[in-house]
């Protein structure tokens, strides 16, 4: 069984569906720090209300479902992160923390996502190898990179399975994000169906690496199942699909919508973040170790993004 936090948020709401669908809607116990009505998180299979900074409840969980793999998504993003340094310090360690001690008690399974965020402005810029220099600049980076150290040091002094990644910026239709710097990739398909028009926060020629939902979700089940003797690299494997700037995802747009049209309008501390991270990663490490194999790309994402968002845009009575 596997328990998951932050079974709400925009990575969550996709692998509690995944994996129930996999094994079984009791094979999966969805937690979150807040209940969302309506939601198939919460009102179908199992659902735990659980605040990752809660010890005691954390543990009372696992070790009433006998859960053999945790992953732990409750996390604040960048943006966020920025506006409140000291609160998402002790919301990203605190609940990781938690879940390591738990797994070394429990001798579970561990995942917990790391960030292209975890490289700073003085790692290599293009193509950033796996093992580079790391020194992010901020606030939500520093937890990246030090829960990286902290899950590589559970495994190694108390042989814990703990395996991650560092995601890209993830582009989804059915949860959103909430307070990333990457979200004016997901912003964008909204707004060009609902108004035809889109003012990214982000600037021209700033680069990113991202990835289209599904492959995260895919890089997660086949990393949590690769065979450990394959594993040189655990916390945490570069993977990405694509990097690419505000002007080329308006690009591809345009490919299906003609008449959409890109502006901006420049938010100075999320372009700020984005420019201390690289502008493109290399995923060989991934490929290699385990089979890492992103299916979408920019214009496959856009294709998805858009028929997808149209269904769900026109179901809400949005557009
Ligand atoms: C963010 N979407 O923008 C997250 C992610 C690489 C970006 O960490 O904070």
């Amino acid at each position: 069984k596997v328990l998951v936090t932050g079974s709400l948020g925009q990575i969550g709401s996709e692998l509690v569906y995944r994996l129930r669908q996999d094994n079984g809607m009791d094979s999966v116990i969805a937690t979150d720090i807040r209940t969302i009505e309506g939601s198939p998180v919460c009102e179908e299979g199992i659902f735990e209300v659980l605040d990752v900074t809660d010890y005691d409840k954390f543990l009372e969980l696992a070790k009433k479902y006998e859960v053999d793999t945790i992953i732990h998504l409750a996390a604040l993003l960048s943006a966020t992160a920025e506006a409140r340094p000291a609160f998402a310090w002790n919301l990203n360690m605190t609940g990781l923390m938690n879940g390591l001690e738990i797994a070394r008690e429990l001798n579970t399974k561990f995942f917990a996502p790391s960030s292209i965020a975890a490289y700073g402005p003085n790692s290599q810029s293009d193509n950033t190898p796996q093992d580079d220099i790391m020194r992010p600049t901020t606030m939500y980076g520093v937890t990246k990179v030090a829960g990286e150290l902290l899950a590589d040091y559970y495994h190694t002094k108390y042989g814990v399975d703990t395996r991650s990644v560092r995601f890209p910026g993830l582009i989804s239709y059915k949860v959103e994000p909430g307070g990333g710097t990457t979200d004016y990739a997901v912003d964008i398909y909204y707004e060009a169906l609902k108004s035809g028009s889109y003012k990214s926060f982000i600037a021209e020629g700033t680069s990113m690496d991202m990835m289209y939902m599904d492959d995260a979700i895919e890089a997660i089940v086949k990393l949590m199942n690769a065979d450990a003797d394959r594993l040189v690299h655990r916390n945490a494997f570069n993977i990405t699909a694509m990097a690419f700037t505000p002007e080329e995802i308006a690009a591809s747009i345009k490919k299906v919508m003609p008449e959409f049209e890109m502006g901006y309008d420049v938010d100075p501390i999320r372009q700020g973040i984005a420019e201390s991270w690289p502008n493109s990663i290399d995923a060989t490490c991934a490929k290699d170790e385990w089979d890492f194999a992103p299916k979408f790309d920019l214009d496959g994402m856009t294709k998805e993004m858009l028929e997808k968002l149209t269904v769900k845009l026109k179901a809400e009575g949005k557009i």
